[in-house]
């Protein structure tokens, strides 16, 4: 079965549209693996704890501290780019997206990463101690790390919260949200048909639903053998976030019997979920 995840990447998105000269708008939230913790919307001036083990092992007066950084920087982010604009040639609307975190490794070592995109494209980092720009970032990107680069106050910031802050952070949250992250939730495995691809053809469909974590595998079998032609689709989230999965295989009608789904994922140890197609499922 997928072995089980062994280490959580934390991961904090910010997501800035600036549709014209005056209407702006930031968004932030951060995950732990596949759970989000955190939020931090336009419209509120306080970190929203998704999980009640969101608070990990920091004292109220250092998320304080935390709050206030993030304020602070999100109206100075804010209005640096306003100003940014008005160097560049760009129009509105503009769309930058930043993103930043770290993953705890083996023998108590860390590591960490930021970086933004504008407009889409990657188009800076943080390495080390200052702001450089990414492989084929348009030249005018050079005149923003220039201007970055010349505040130290802001990159020591930087520093300390993707290198003190961040492996704290998740340290604290491994513990407290111990359960939920390292939970194990069963699939339900069911078969019908799809839209036939053709005549004379079926579609089999095996519908995987409700399992946690979202590494599973999913193949059409006959006997030992793997399908060749079994199509994954994309694992989808459920509300209670858990994940769905379709897989399907387009086979001559005469050749749907003794075909059978089967089902690995770390819930179910080596009992693998085996559904047998026996022409019933044809709708
Ligand atoms: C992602 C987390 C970054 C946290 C940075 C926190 C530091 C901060 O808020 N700095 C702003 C205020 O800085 C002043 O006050 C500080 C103390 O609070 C220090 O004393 C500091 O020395 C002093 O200057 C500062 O204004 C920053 O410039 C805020 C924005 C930093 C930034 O990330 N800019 C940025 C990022 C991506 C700009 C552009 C891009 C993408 C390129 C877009 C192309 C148009």
């Amino acid at each position: 079965s997928p072995a089980p995840h062994l280490s959580f990447p934390f991961r904090g998105l910010q997501i800035s549209s600036f549709a014209n000269r005056s209407w702006t708008r930031t968004d932030g939230l951060a995950w732990l693996g596949e759970l989000q913790p955190y939020t931090l919307r336009n419209e509120s001036n306080t970190i929203g704890f998704l999980k009640p083990w969101s608070r990990g092992t920091f004292s109220d007066q250092q998320w304080e501290q935390l709050q206030h950084t993030f304020l602070v920087y999100r109206s100075s982010f804010t209005r640096d780019i306003w100003e940014f604009v008005k160097m560049l040639p760009s129009d509105y609307p503009l769309e930058i997206q930043v993103s930043g975190g770290c993953e705890l490794l083996p023998r108590n070592i860390s590591e960490s990463f930021l970086r933004a995109a504008f407009q889409g494209k990657d188009v800076l980092s943080f390495q080390g101690m200052s702001w450089v720009s990414a492989p084929d970032a348009p030249p005018l990107i050079e005149e923003v790390i220039k201007v970055l680069n010349q505040d130290q106050g802001t990159k020591e910031t930087v520093h300390w919260l993707l290198h003190d802050i961040c492996p704290e952070l998740v340290r604290g949250l491994l513990q407290t949200g111990k359960s939920e992250l390292e939970k194990q939730v069963k699939p339900e495995a069911w078969l019908s048909s799809g839209p036939s691809p053709g005549p004379g053809r079926l579609l089999l469909v095996c519908h995987v639903s409700g399992f946690y974590p979202k590494p599973v595998r999913v193949m059409w079998m006959k006997g030992e053998q793997e399908e060749p032609g079994t199509r994954q689709g994309d694992v989808m989230p459920n509300v209670d976030s858990t994940w769905y999965l379709r897989v399907t295989l387009d086979v001559a009608a005469g050749e749907a019997a003794g075909l059978s789904c089967q089902v690995k994922h770390s819930s179910l140890g080596d009992q693998d979920i085996i559904l047998y197609w026996d022409g019933n499922h044809v709708s």
